[in-house]
Order: structure tokens, then sequence, then C-alpha cells
């Protein structure tokens, strides 16, 4: 069988989420190409050493520019912090290699442009890890609007709570906590959390016209762990956002580090003339879902759990009423992605369609500041 070889930049908490799926992938799945662990590249030696033993990579690199031009890696996945996506995605489109890359595209619409036009010249697949479209019970729910079961959309409402940053004893930068760095990051909520929320949305219900948002820093100064100084804190800690979608239904979003209590609360709720439907990830394996058109006397909210082998993904998994989690959203991903790029394709969400999410939370946080409507742009 054609091998697929894998060259992964970043050791870091997405680097494990994306090793596991090359892993697991072959094992559920048949694939048209069989992927192999080539190498990772990333700075600290030791800890590279450390991570390329323990999930099978064969070699290692302390630069990705050494990675990058390797005859014998076919495919760049870019794992590492958010600064680095650009430099990385353009060099490997450049040496004509399939590029995979992490949410959000870039730091920047500017930046996802630049990479779109990269990957687009040379004509590479290509995909942005936006994992949760892969969540079997939301992969239902994309199934139900494309059967029409909804009718025309009024509303949708999400959002993405955490808590993790509450404590201003928290510093900024640095391994772990370069989410909290803007120069790094290139936005705070907005681009890290929201971003997520955005992508679905816009896979579910179509493109988002235009926003007015609030967003805000509420811990103003902290700690760089980098320069050893007390710095001012760029990113946004929590963004909400009223949107107008093209098909003219009204989307509501909030995302926020702030919410004591909630982890990684990524809801989501749709609802349309003939039914409506809402998934939240703190319980992955189900969905709510309404239909007007049931029988009036037993008309009512259905919670159905999604294990069954006639629903998304779930017959490669193990039997009807056992469940699986978060890092299967990524070997999902990935599995479709080895059916695209075996046919020189790239896979949903593109390099294109994370721009076109990059112009959405653009036009969010351009809103915050201006305090008017924003239009996205389309162009
Ligand atoms: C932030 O804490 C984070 O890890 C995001 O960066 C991920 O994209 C999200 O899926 C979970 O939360």
């Amino acid at each position: 069988m054609k091998r697929l070889n894998i060259g992964l930049v970043g050791y870091g908490f997405m680097g494990r989420t994306h090793s596991n799926a090359f892993l697991q992938a072959p094992r559920f799945f048949d694939l048209p190409m069989q992927p192999v662990l080539k190498a990772v590249a990333a700075r600290n030696e030791e800890r590279v050493r450390k991570f390329a033993a323990n999930w099978g990579y064969e070699s290692y690199e302390t630069d990705w520019r050494n990675l990058v031009p390797r005859k014998d890696i076919d495919v760049i996945d870019i794992a590492s912090p958010n600064d680095t996506h650009h430099e990385i995605a353009i060099a490997a489109a450049k040496a004509g290699k399939m590029v995979m890359c992490e949410k959000p595209l870039g730091r920047s619409a500017k930046e996802a442009q630049e990479m779109v036009d990269a990957v687009e010249r040379t004509g590479v697949p290509n995909t942005v890890w936006y994992n949760y479209r892969r969540v079997p019970a939301v992969t239902l729910i994309k199934q139900l609007l494309e059967e029409k079961k909804f009718g025309r959309i009024f509303h949708y409402r999400a959002g993405f709570l955490q808590d993790w940053t509450i404590s201003r004893d928290l510093p900024q930068g640095g391994e772990g906590l370069w989410r909290l760095d803007v120069a790094v990051a290139g936005s705070g909520v907005t681009g890290d959390l929201l971003a997520h929320n955005i992508d679905t949305a816009m896979w579910l219900n179509g493109p988002i016209a235009e926003v007015s948002a609030m967003t805000e820093t509420f811990i103003k100064q902290r700690l760089h762990t980098l320069t050893g100084k007390v710095e001012p804190v760029g990113i946004d800690d929590a963004s909400a956002c009223l949107a107008r979608f093209e098909n003219g239904s009204l989307g509501l979003f909030e995302a926020t580090r702030y919410a004591r209590g909630h982890k990684a609360l990524y809801t989501l709720e749709i609802n349309g003339e003939h039914a409506s439907a809402s998934w939240d990830l703190h319980d992955l394996h189900r969905i709510q879902y309404f239909d007007h058109r049931d029988e009036g006397r037993v008309r009512g909210w259905r919670n159905i759990h999604v294990t069954d082998g006639d629903q998304p993904y779930m017959k490669h998994w193990w039997v009807p009423g056992l469940q699986i989690g978060y890092e299967h959203t990524f070997t999902h991903q990935f599995m479709e992605f080895v059916h695209a790029a075996a046919k020189g394709a790239s896979l949903a969400p593109t390099f294109r369609d994370g721009l076109a999410t990059d112009r959405v939370t653009d036009a969010v946080l351009k809103a915050a500041q201006s305090r008017q409507w924003e239009k996205v742009q389309t162009s």
C-alpha cells in the first residue's frame, strides 16, 4: 500500500491528539494509504526525542526548517503555536507538501489569506483541524440539516465557556501559556474558542454576513514568563457577538475563560421552522432534537444517544450504546483527510474555510473596537 509519510511540528497538547489519530485511524478504518510517523520537529531536543520514542516517530528534528524539505516527508502537520502557522504552512506548500494545520489558521485573516494563496498556488491538499465537526452527534445534526428536516432556519446560538485563566497570578507567555500572549496567539478567546463556534456554525448554517460584538480583558496586566516583567495583556478574555447569517437567520455567540465552573462547555443550538436541535461538549454523545411534525400528543424533545452503527462514524468503533470521546474527533478528521489526499483533494475545513472563519473573528474584534456592525469580508 502507498505510504503517507507524516512530519509533525509541535509536541504539545495538539501534537498528542494528532499523533494518536495517526496511530488509531488505520486500525479502525480502511485507509487508501498507510500513515507513517516519519518525524517530529520541536526545539527542545531532550523532549522531542522522548516524544518521538513515545509515539513511535522514526526520527526527530530540532528545527522545522530541516523537516519541511525532507524528501521522505509527504505531509506537514502544524501543531505548534499560532505565530508559527503562517511561515511553516507557506514553506510546506512551496516545498510541494500537503499541509494540515491547527486552528485558527492564521493570527489574522491577512495571514490566513497568504496561506490560502500558497496552498492554492501549488495545489497541495490541505485541511484545518476544526475537530468538533467530527463529533458523531454534531455530524448527525449536519445530516439532519442536509435532509431539510428543519425547514427555514431562524436562530443559531453557540458558546464556548472555560474558567482556567481567572487567577490574576497566572502568567502570560511561554509554553502552555502562549494563548495569553497576544503576539503569539493573535487574539484571546475570539481566535481560540469563538473560532470553533464560528467554524461549526458556518458549516451547519452557511456564511455569516455581518457582526456586532463586545470583548473584555478582565485582567489587564500579567507577569510575562519570557521577559520576567509585568506586561499589559493584549488578548480578549471574553467575547460576545450578534451575527446575521446570509440565509437571514440570527446568530448569538459567546466565548470566555471566566465562566467559573465551566471547563470546556461548547454548546450549540439551531432553531428551524419545523425542528430544533442542540448539543453540548460535556455530554458529547447526545443531541436534543424536537420535531414539531411529530404527533401532537407525544410531541417533545428527544434525547438521542448517538452510538448506533447507522449514526455517523459509530460502526467503526464498539457496539451500540458504547461511547467514544474527544480524541476520536481527530481520528475521524485524519481518516477523512487520508481519503481526500489519496485523490489529490483537500478536506473541509480547507485552508479557504479556515480563512472564512478568520474573517469572521477579525470582524468580531473590529466590531468590538468600533462599536458598530461590521461586514464580514468576502473576497
Ligand atoms: C483552549 O484551552 C483549548 O485547548 C483550545 O485551544 C482548543 O482548540 C479547544 O478545543 C479546547 O480548549
